[in-house]
């Protein structure tokens, strides 16, 4: 086993597709030996990740489509995570986006893959970290990571990407308003897909107001102004303007984001939590406190540090 693994990481750094399809398996599904082949990642990974977020129907995976389109022209190396809330089941996740990306399927320079939710909070996948990890081991240039804008998962990839992109239509112009602060904490970059239609300038306006007064308010001032950018995703209008200014903000930023090392914190603390309740059988622990209770001097705090001692000592 282990040598293999050792194999399959060798595979997946030199870029081999059904290697790292195989390895994001393995992690998803914490297949034996996955934490063997987390403990050989590296740090040393050039893929930049760029998070595409934004309501149901949207048009992110139109968006990611004309963008994949107008990398491959430059040569780019991109792989495509698409986490897909609304299927339970992998299968229709894979089925839904291969429709739509079909195009890219045998692109040796595009790696395409669906991940399901998984019933993780939010619209992410629950291992969708380790995945982008192992993803970011392969010599990718980018990494794009399609996910539904639904409360925690847009916190989420704002951690996870080094540069967000907010995708909203001119159906949610009236909501504009009211649209979440959270939404503009996270968004590097707006997008009004859908722009052929005849309210988008609309919503393009209320939201070049909201990031000119966020740019301009309270201790903030002087603040770039978030780039609000309009397109056209299905025939390409604005698609090599989203570029530029993705790879522009990309090229500014030198620090790690913020929210990145909240995001890692969160996740390091996870993992830790996991690890120390390993040997701890909520049923048993049920069925002894059912006995223990019975006892006339029951203290739930003397009862709960046998188990604190037995993890610490264990
Ligand atoms: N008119 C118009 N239709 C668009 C545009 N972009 C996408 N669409 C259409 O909108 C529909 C939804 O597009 P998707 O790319 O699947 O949207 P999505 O945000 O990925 O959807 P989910 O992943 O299901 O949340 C499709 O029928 C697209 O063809 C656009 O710029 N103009
Ligand atoms: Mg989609």
């Amino acid at each position: 086993m282990r040598n293999d693994l050792k194999q399959l990481h060798k595979e997946v750094k030199e870029g081999n597709f059904p290697a790292l399809a195989r390895g994001i398996t393995i992690v998803e599904n914490e297949l034996n030996g996955y934490e063997s082949l987390l403990l050989k990642l590296n740090e040393n990974r050039r893929a930049r990740v760029i998070g595409i977020t934004g309501p149901p129907g949207a048009g992110k995976s139109t968006v990611v489509n004309a963008l994949l389109r107008h990398w491959l022209k430059e040569n780019k190396k991109i792989a495509v995570l698409a986490v897909d809330p609304s299927s339970p089941f992998n299968y229709g996740a894979l089925l839904g986006d291969r429709i739509r990306m079909s195009e890219f399927y045998s692109n040796p320079n595009i790696f395409i893959r669906s991940l399901a939710t998984r019933g993780a909070l939010g619209g992410l996948n629950a291992r969708i970290i380790e995945i982008t990890d192992l993803v970011k081991e392969a010599p990718f240039d980018l990494v794009l990571v399609e996910t539904v804008g639904v409360g925690q998962s847009e916190v989420e990839i704002a951690g996870l990407a080094d540069c967000t992109v907010v995708t909203l239509v001119p159906e949610a112009g009236d909501e504009v308003q009211t649209l979440k602060a959270g939404i503009m904490e996270i968004a590097n970059i707006f997008v009004v897909n859908k722009a052929d239609h005849a309210d988008a300038e609309g919503l393009y306006r209320n939201l070049r107001m909201l990031v000119h007064e966020k740019a301009h308010s309270g201790s903030k001032t002087g603040e770039e102004e978030i780039p609000v950018l309009k397109t056209v995703a299905t025939d390409g209008t604005g698609i090599p303007e989203l570029a530029a200014s993705v790879t522009h903000y990309l090229d500014k930023q030198k620090d790690l984001p913020a929210k990145r090392l909240h995001l890692l914190a969160d996740k390091c603390w996870q993992l830790i939590q996991a690890a120390r309740m390993k040997d701890i059988d909520k049923h048993k622990l049920l069925a002894d406190l059912e006995v223990a209770l019975r006892t006339d001097d029951f203290n739930l705090y003397a009862f709960t540090k046998q188990f604190l001692d037995k993890t610490v000592t264990g």
